[in-house]
């Protein structure tokens, strides 16, 4: 079922709200048709309008627009993850403090434990506190793994991510106070610097042993950026040195072949940064690669 999520608040930087449309212009519906899924679009969600909030940082901006966000798509990938999977166009990674509240509820729901693949230069570990640029993209994993300071202010969860069943790859821009979060979480982050010695196949096939290992689901949160602005120009926070054409494809393909991938969200995608609807489109086939789209007729296997 794809949702679409055109989340703006969590961005200074304008032209994340007409990612959803661009995702549709691209293609999306049409190609997950021809491998055989039967798409429901259930076209754009809207939060009604909530009453501006302060908070002690001063930085912080769109509080208020964020948790009306967060709250309107935990209750619709809730309701969306008991009739298939939901695919949440986005809209900036901001909306995944949404995808994540509802995913939680259904993973408690089901009894099994949720995890988290995260793909993006970024950890997106800032509270509301430590953020220093105040934009709320950068947010989202700080407030799912139950870091402090969002208790009464965004919806809680049905139960906090467990850090060890998370894994960033990726990565590449961390300041100092994700930096510190990193190395006290528990959660697994593969910085391009790990992918380049040991590559993506090896990192990601133990991640997901435990997945199966543990009979999880797995929640995939693929923002633009982490692939090379070479090949994605369009989103707004551009990071050298990024995931190649063929090394996303392998990631998505392997995906595919787990058969544990519960939901997922295609984040930042900027089509006012695009180069005439490149990146639109590659995400579209990385969404196809992960849905089974192959040269060759491959057997789904265990990890
Ligand atoms: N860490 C920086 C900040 O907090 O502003 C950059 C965050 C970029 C977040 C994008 C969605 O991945
Ligand atoms: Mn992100
Ligand atoms: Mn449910
Ligand atoms: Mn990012």
């Amino acid at each position: 079922m794809l949702l679409g999520a055109p989340v703006q608040e969590g961005t200074r930087r304008l032209g994340c709200d007409m990612g959803p449309s661009a995702f549709r212009a691209a293609g999306i519906v049409g190609t997950l048709r021809e491998l055989g899924h039967d798409v429901i679009d259930r076209g754009n969600l809207a939060p009604v309008a909530a009453p501006a909030r302060a908070h002690s940082n001063p930085a912080v901006r769109s509080l208020a627009e964020v948790v009306a966000w967060t709250e309107l798509l935990g209750e619709a990938v809730h309701g969306a993850a008991g009739e298939g999977m939901p695919i949440t166009l986005g809209g900036d990674h901001s909306l995944a403090a949404g995808t994540l509240t509802g995913m939680s509820r259904h993973a408690t729901e089901l009894g099994r434990p949720l995890f988290v693949l995260w793909l993006d230069a970024h950890p997106d570990l800032h509270t509301l506190d430590s953020t220093e640029s105040g934009n709320l993209h950068g947010v989202p994993m700080a407030y799912a793994t139950g870091q402090p300071g969002f208790e009464g202010i965004f919806p809680p969860l049905a139960a906090p991510l467990d850090p060890s069943r998370v894994c960033m790859m990726g990565i590449r821009s961390v300041d100092p106070a994700e930096r510190r979060t990193v190395a006290a979480s528990g959660i697994t982050v593969h910085d391009m610097r790990a992918i380049d010695e040991f590559g993506f196949a090896a990192l990601l096939r133990t991640f997901l042993h435990q997945v199966e290992a543990e009979s999880g689901l797995l929640h995939v949160s693929l923002d633009v950026d982490f692939l090379d602005p070479d090949i994605a120009p369009g989103v707004g926070t551009t990071v050298p040195g990024g995931a190649t054409f063929r090394e996303a494809h392998l990631v998505m393909e392997m995906l595919h072949e787990c058969g544990l991938v519960s939901s997922i969200d295609l984040v930042e995608l900027n089509p006012f940064l695009d180069d005439r609807g490149r990146t639109a489109r590659l995400m579209v086939d990385l969404v196809a690669s992960l849905m089974g789209r192959r040269v060759l007729d491959r057997p789904t296997r265990s990890y």
